[in-house]
């Protein structure tokens, strides 16, 4: 099993998608995943089906919200923090790994330090399969994205724009 040997971030997302019931199976590939369109030629996919794993600050309550972005959208943050009840801003690089457990450019949708609130965008969902970071800048996993939102208990939201 070559889960066996996989990086401690890694296997943390590996154990949490059992955990929840989500059956994945993590792969560590051989180029660069850490942004969307690396993922998106390593994985062989197009880069609507990537998932961008954002944390977002909300500026009342500071706290962290998670968005799982299709590769091909960016976020319209006015029109999601409406959706969401507070304005948001992008955090430094240290707050994301605070509050995830892990680095920018391995992000996962699942497997955080903290439970986060989580939002999808809605974009995903025309796809059978999609791409996420399973902890690492190398690491990605294939899932529906019906059953991803299932297993984050996500909200879902158009958030192109
Ligand atoms: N592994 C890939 C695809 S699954 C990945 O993690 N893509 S990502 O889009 O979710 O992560 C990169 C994102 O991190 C960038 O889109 C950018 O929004 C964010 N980012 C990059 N540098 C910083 C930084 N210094 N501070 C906060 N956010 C950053």
């Amino acid at each position: 099993m070559s889960e066996t040997v996989l990086p401690d971030s890694a296997r943390r997302v590996a154990d949490a998608a059992e955990a929840a019931g989500l059956a994945i199976t993590v792969r560590e590939m051989p180029a660069s995943t850490r942004t969307a369109e690396e993922a998106a030629a390593s994985c062989g996919t197009g880069v609507g089906q990537i998932v961008k794993s954002l944390v977002f600050r909300g500026k009342e309550s500071g706290r962290a919200y998670l968005l799982l972005v299709s590769g091909e959208n960016r976020v319209n943050e006015k029109a999601v923090g409406r959706e969401i009840g507070e304005k948001l801003e992008r955090p430094d690089a240290r707050y994301v790994r605070e509050t995830t457990g892990y680095a920018i450019g391995g992000i996962p949708p699942i497997g955080h330090a903290a439970q986060l609130p989580v939002f999808m965008d809605a974009a995903l969902l025309a796809y059978d399969e999609v791409w996420a970071a399973a902890g690492t800048p190398q690491a990605v996993f294939a899932v529906d994205p019906k059953a991803l939102r299932t297993a984050t208990n996500a909200t879902v939201l158009s958030m192109a724009g």
